[in-house]
């Protein structure tokens, strides 16, 4: 370390601390003061700081000057009263075979917390230079049933938002807006649905018109006639920020800050160009514009997504910390290229210019990355709202085209087994999941067997569908994967599957 840089003489990331960061960082390449906000972000975690804002900080160094970002944390105000000390700036680390590169992002024009700042986020979304909502609220933020993609009427934020409260969920957020946009006569924004739903924009039109509908009818006809919802598909490994990230900026650059984001150099954004009143021109920044995102979507869902969540599963269990450690496991790695290669890259319809196969090399090669701590224990979480779409459709897709889709079958049990919080070692974990507190309850109530904990969670239909439950082979090969790995732990189940099947 550069003594002169020591932490206690450090400066803290700032508008005003940019010329006196090290010239190897890169810096926002325009002026930050003449940026208008155009584009309010629900969801400030660190992925849409990695993708996003990062091609709208290109488009803005170009000079579209109107799309600025207003950044929203819809949980905590922690991230952005850290961002806020720091003029909305922080640094992205992206890290590869050739090295790091730094570079401090300048996209974020604002940053706001719900709900403390509920009024000053509906203002902004209403203001009519905002044009574009985007999300990266991940799969619980829709307040879906996982299982059939519909607003969950039950969910407490959406039952307490129709009861006149808040808003507090995101569904209840945008109506609010859409509402009082239109009152104002204010053409309604685009919302840009940027998580890991299979046709999300469909799901996010689907949700919030269903909403509007919920809250007076007529609203509900004008979201779903007038708004526009294109589908889009993200992709950058991102893991969440942690302090060893906070601590490598002070020792490899020299200065604080609060909230950096590590990346991989790996980005892709496929959109749909649906923006009745603009967008910034992504595809300039490499975002590549199409008619018909979904065989991006389910390509990107299912090999990458599923995949993470089998290594997540297995890892978790079988004591892999991270997704390097998982893909670098025997047992795992075989597991999953058969993966791959048997049920998931089957189910993928045809993808434009894309060879599947030569995708889920690709994605070997980023798993590999090693300087990407990713934990297995971060991608476990959410196995309700992440399994339909990653592993239970393809499933379904395989059944249909009359294959037998073993290898999800078994992830299916090891998510299952995973929810015993334990792992093989005894090393015991938290359940994290919008229904940690019913998964938890059928896990305990089945004792640890096999045939009991199945049933417990086949019944859960948030999750399961008829179509699914319908599929008794299917079901009775979970059941005695879970048996397996129940009785010898998840190794050696492994190791017993590959060999036999
Ligand atoms: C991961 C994703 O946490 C998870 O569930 O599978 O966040 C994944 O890293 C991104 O979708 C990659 O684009």
């Amino acid at each position: 370390m550069n003594p002169d840089n020591t932490e206690a003489h450090a400066v803290r990331l700032s508008q005003a601390a940019l010329p006196a960061l090290p010239t190897t960082v890169e810096k926002p390449a325009y002026a930050r003061g003449s940026i208008l906000p155009g584009i309010v972000h629900l969801g400030l975690g660190a992925f849409s700081r990695a993708h996003l804002a990062v091609y709208t900080d290109d488009r803005l160094a170009a000079g579209e000057t109107g799309w600025g970002i207003v950044g929203v944390d819809p949980l905590s105000a922690a991230l952005p009263d850290a961002l806020a000390a720091q003029d909305g700036l922080y640094t992205l680390l992206v890290r590869g075979a050739e090295g790091t590169r730094a570079r401090v992002v300048g996209s974020l024009a604002g940053v706001l917390a719900l709900p403390r700042d509920l009024e000053a986020v509906l203002t902004q979304m209403v203001d009519p230079r905002t044009r574009i909502v985007t999300l990266t609220v991940s799969e619980k933020g829709y307040c879906q049933d996982a299982a059939t993609g519909e607003l969950d009427e039950r969910h407490p934020a959406i039952a307490a938002d129709l009861a006149g409260g808040g808003p507090t969920s995101v569904p209840g957020l945008l109506v609010e807006a859409l509402r009082r946009r239109r009152q104002a006569g204010t053409p309604p924004f685009t919302v840009l649905s940027c998580d890991n739903l299979s046709e999300n924009g469909i799901k996010a039109r689907r949700i919030v018109s269903r909403f509007a509908a919920l809250r007076d009818p007529e609203l509900g006809r004008f979201v779903h006639e007038q708004v526009a919802f294109p589908c889009t598909m993200v992709d950058r490994i991102t893991p969440a920020t942690r302090d060893e990230d906070r601590d490598a900026v002070a020792r490899e650059f020299g200065y604080i800050d609060a909230w950096p984001v590590v990346t991989e150099p790996f980005s892709q954004w496929v959109i749909e160009d649906r923006f009745p009143l603009g967008r910034p021109a992504w595809e300039k920044a490499g975002a590549t514009l199409v008619a018909d995102v979904l065989p991006f979507e389910l390509m990107k869902l299912r090999c990458l997504n599923g995949s993470h969540s089998a290594m997540a599963y297995l890892g978790a269990i079988g004591g892999q910390e991270t997704v390097f450690a998982a893909i670098r496991d025997p047992l795992v790695n075989r597991f999953v290229h058969r993966l791959w290669a048997e049920d998931l890259v089957p189910s993928v319809p045809p993808v434009p210019g894309t060879d599947v196969t030569q995708y889920t090399a690709a994605l070997e090669e980023r798993f590999r990355n090693p300087s990407i701590r990713h934990l297995t224990l971060q991608i476990s979480s959410d196995g309700s709202q992440k399994l339909p779409p990653r592993l239970l459709e393809p499933a379904l897709v395989r059944l249909g085209a009359g294959a037998f889709p073993r290898c999800i079958a078994f992830v299916i049990a090891a998510w299952m087994r995973f929810l015993l919080g334990r792992s093989d070692a005894g090393t015991t974990y938290a359940i994290a999941d919008p229904m940690a507190a019913r998964l938890a309850a059928i896990a305990a109530a089945s004792g640890g067997d096999a045939g009991r904990l199945a049933s417990g969670l086949f019944a859960v239909s948030e999750i399961f569908t008829p179509e699914i439950l319908g599929a008794e082979a299917f079901k009775t090969e979970i059941v005695s994967d879970l048996h397996a790995i129940l009785d010898q732990g998840v190794a050696t189940a492994l190791a017993a599957f590959l060999d036999a099947n």
